[in-house]
């Protein structure tokens, strides 16, 4: 065993096993880990990066898989487009997080974006991704990114009525994530949100964390007056699945059906997951989950 998250097995060869998720009694997720490229201790976290051969190269924050080459379009896709194509006219948008780079290649794409402002607590995620994970750290060289190296609700907080679209792309509740969940840093994005602004964060998967959705669920009603959960797939996720808290300072917000269609047709070349009809798919809920969710929404 080399720590928690790695060891060997009978042929001796390396692992790399899931335990830093919200109920790791129940979640594991193993991948062999074909070659490390780096591990290291930052300020904030422990970050691996490491190359297998079905998923490619791999990043991991705090034992817990982030984002593999097979499978990350799934997430920065969806996580970017949907709240780009709910908004009516996204402009300016703010990425919290994202450290990978991922987030900030798929906004900056948008056609309608003009502005993209990120703010990510961690620099060695950044230097670590633009040299080992580069498909991703590629995002970081678009002109219209501002980066931030600060504390993402600090930051929130300090902004008032500046961005149209809001995306909270964080890891799992826990360690420096943990501020991104509580109520006081939805209050401080409605504030930090133009007319008609829209949120999108990570909200973990209705398999293995449905009564922390509901939570969130309930904390966020008492601050935006739409609100919705989006799914995708994620194989190298431990439930294959994660999903996102997409939610409106309009009450009369439409969000299953994508909008700015035909200027978007000019970038589809370049997707690999998102489409108009993955983002109405996405928030067709299983109906234990939709019952369970309407049942908070009704009783606020
Ligand atoms: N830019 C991609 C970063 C991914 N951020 C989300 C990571 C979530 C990892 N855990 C998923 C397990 C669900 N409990």
């Amino acid at each position: 065993m080399a720590n928690n998250e790695q060891c060997k097995n009978h042929d001796n060869e390396d692992w790399f096993v899931e335990t830093g998720v919200l109920n790791s009694d129940q979640c594991r997720l193993t991948i062999k880990i074909g070659r490390k490229l780096i591990e290291k201790q930052s300020k904030y976290q422990n970050i691996l990066a490491f190359e297998n051969e079905k998923f490619g190269r791999c990043l991991v924050l705090d034992d817990a898989i982030q984002c593999t080459e097979l499978d990350e379009c799934s997430y920065q896709e969806m996580i970017s487009f949907l709240p780009l194509n709910i908004h009516p006219n996204p402009e300016r948008v703010l990425i919290i997080g994202g450290g990978d780079g991922g987030v900030a290649r798929e906004v900056a794409k948008h056609p309608l974006v003009k502005h993209v402002v990120q703010c990510e607590i961690d620099s060695e995620v950044v230097e670590i991704s633009k040299k080992y994970l580069p498909f991703m750290g590629v995002g970081f060289e678009n002109e219209k990114l501002k980066l931030f190296f600060q504390d993402g609700y600090e930051y929130v907080r300090n902004h008032k009525n500046e961005f149209d679209v809001i995306i909270t792309d964080s890891s799992d509740p826990k360690g420096p994530a943990t501020t991104l969940y509580q109520s006081e840093y939805y209050q401080a994005l409605y504030e930090c949100l133009r007319h008609d602004g829209i949120i999108c964060c990570q909200a973990e998967s209705y398999w293995f964390d449905l009564e922390f959705i509901k939570n969130l669920f309930h904390k966020v009603q008492q601050i935006f007056p739409s609100l919705a959960y989006a799914s995708t797939a994620v194989a190298s996720y431990p439930s294959g699945q994660i999903g996102f808290l997409i939610a409106s300072k309009s009450k009369t917000v439409d969000f299953k059906h994508a909008k700015h269609q035909e200027k978007f047709q000019k970038i589809a070349e370049k997707l690999r997951y998102y489409s108009p009809e993955m983002h109405s798919s996405a928030f067709i809920l299983p109906m234990f989950v939709q019952r369970q969710l309407d049942q908070v929404l009704n009783n606020p």
